[in-house]
Order: structure tokens, then C-alpha cells, then sequence
């Protein structure tokens, strides 16, 4: 089955490696919309029209499913586009119901873009969850600018995460919920933060989980592990994928100059 997965950026790398570790035998197309990234600062409409012509040419180019590995768009565009196409699309969703699940009754923190924590779909999402945590919201925009720089743990990337979360008592989260794919790379730093007790928990399992159900498709059982931007470059030597980075088809996207 051909699959088409999109983000902004190179954020939607991490739910295609997620994709090829836990479903290896599906063909994958992959576009990053980097002419408009960051979508973290673009309108609701602006970014609904982006999304409604990337699925348009994930549909022409023969995918048979779309997955939004983009927490931003999913949270504006995710109605619209399955008003108009006949296919499955599978959205992100930050991991909240994950997090409250597995830890005890104390906060959660979840970091996501600006539009992303404005928007109803989360709001909508913590009032269905157990209401005895307590979750905090953190808009880190800059992240996904590091992200795009392939910046991951910079003097600058560690000064900004501290700055940010300076403001929280980091001894009271058990768990750090990651609503924005870009976010999914910066694991060792917010590690560094936080200290070894705090969940780090991301959308992706969740979503391919839920992509592989819709699909009626066998996930492999292999062990979860922390993988790191590293581990991105390297399964795009080996994976099913054509590359699209802003409609352009890229033969060679291990070199990210062209992000
Ligand atoms: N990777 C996207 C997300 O999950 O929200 C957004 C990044 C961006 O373009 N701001």
C-alpha cells in the first residue's frame, strides 16, 4: 500500500521513521511543505489551503492514505481535508491519553506550536482526560526553527529550553508531552532538564498504531527505542520512500541543504 506522510518540515521524518520501523513492507511518498514552514505562525486558512494541495498531489502521486505527521495542520486542517477526500487521513495528536495512563495523578506538561495550543482540538482533547492531572501548555515556536537548522543542542538551543521551562517547577511533571513532530528530535536536551524520571512521550507510536489499524495492517512488535536525528538519516537510505520537499522530488534527501 502507498502511503502519503506530511509535515512542514523534516519534523514529519520522525513519524516516517516511526512508520517504516513498525510497517517496513508499506511503499511511503513523503512531503515537506518547506517553502511554507514554519506553520506554527501561518493562519488556520493558510495553512488548510497548503494541506488541502499536498494531499492533492500525495493523492496524484498514487497514495492510497494520507497521514498529517504535523500536530499544527492536524489541529486546523484535519476536518476539511476528510470533508474532501475519499481516502483515510490520520491526524497527530499530542499524548496526552498515553501520558495520563501511564503515570500517577501529577502534572504533564505538553509543548506544541502556538497554533497548536490555541486551537479547540487540544483544548477539547484535555477535557476528555482524567481530570485529576494536572497538564500545563507551552507554546517553544523556536524550536521548529532549530529544528529546520538541523540545530539540536547549540549553546542557543540549551539557553532557549531552560528559559522556557524556567518559569515551571520541573520537579512536579511526571510526564513532558511533545505536540509538535520538529519537538521529537530535542529528547536528550529536554532529558538534560527534566532528569530521568519525567516521561518524554511522543504522537507517533499512537498514530501509526491508529494508521495500522485503519489499514487493516500487521504492525511489527520490535522494541520501542530513543532514537535520535541520526537515526532519521540513516533509514532514509534504506526505506521505501520518494521524497518531496516543497513539490520537488529529491533523489538524495540525507543531504537536507535543500530544506
Ligand atoms: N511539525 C509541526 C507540528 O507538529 O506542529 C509544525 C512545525 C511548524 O511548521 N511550525
Amino acid at each position: 500500500m502507498k502511503i502519503g506522510i506530511f509535515d512542514s518540515g523534516i519534523g514529519g521524518m520522525s513519524v516516517l521513521h516511526e512508520a517504516y520501523h513498525r510497517l517496513p513492507n508499506e511503499k511511503y511518498i513523503f512531503y515537506a511543505d518547506t517553502e511554507h514552514v514554519p506553520y506554527g505562525l501561518k493562519t488556520p486558512e493558510q495553512i488548510t489551503g497548503y494541506a488541502i494541495n499536498i494531499a492533492e498531489f500525495l493523492i496524484d502521486q498514487g497514495a492510497e492514505a494520507i497521514v498529517v505527521a504535523c500536530n499544527t495542520a492536524t489541529s486546523v486542517a484535519i476536518k476539511e481535508l476528510r470533508r474532501r477526500f475519499d481516502i483515510p487521513i490520520l491526524g497527530m495528536e499530542p499524548a496526552v491519553k498515553p501520558a495520563v495512563e501511564v503515570t500517577d495523578k501529577k502534572r504533564i506538561m505538553v509543548i506544541a506550536t502556538p497554533v497548536t495550543i490555541r486551537e479547540d482540538k487540544l483544548k477539547d482533547l484535555l477535557h476528555r482526560v482524567d481530570e485529576e492531572h494536572r497538564v500545563d501548555l507551552l507554546a517553544m515556536p523556536r524550536l521548529v526553527e532549530f529544528a529546520e537548522r538541523e540545530e539540536f543542542d547549540s549553546e542557543d538551543v540549551h539557553k532557549y529550553i531552560e528559559e522556557q521551562f524556567s518559569a515551571f517547577d520541573k520537579d512536579k511533571y511526571c510526564a513532558l508531552v511533545l505536540g509538535c513532530t520538529h519537538f521529537n528530535y530535542f529528547k536528550p536536551e529536554y532529558r538534560r532538564y527534566f532528569g530521568e524520571d519525567t516521561l518524554l512521550i511522543d504522537g507517533n507510536y499512537g498514530t501509526i498504531h491508529h494508521l495500522a489499524d485503519v489499514l487493516g495492517l500487521n504492525m511489527s512488535s520490535d522494541q520501542d527505542k530513543e532514537i535520535y536525528f541520526e537515526d532519521y538519516h540513516n533509514m532514509l537510505c534504506q526505506c521505501n520512500t520518494d521524497f518531496y520537499f516543497s513539490g520537488k522530488k529529491v533523489e538524495d534527501p540525507k543531504t537536507l541543504e535543500h530544506i
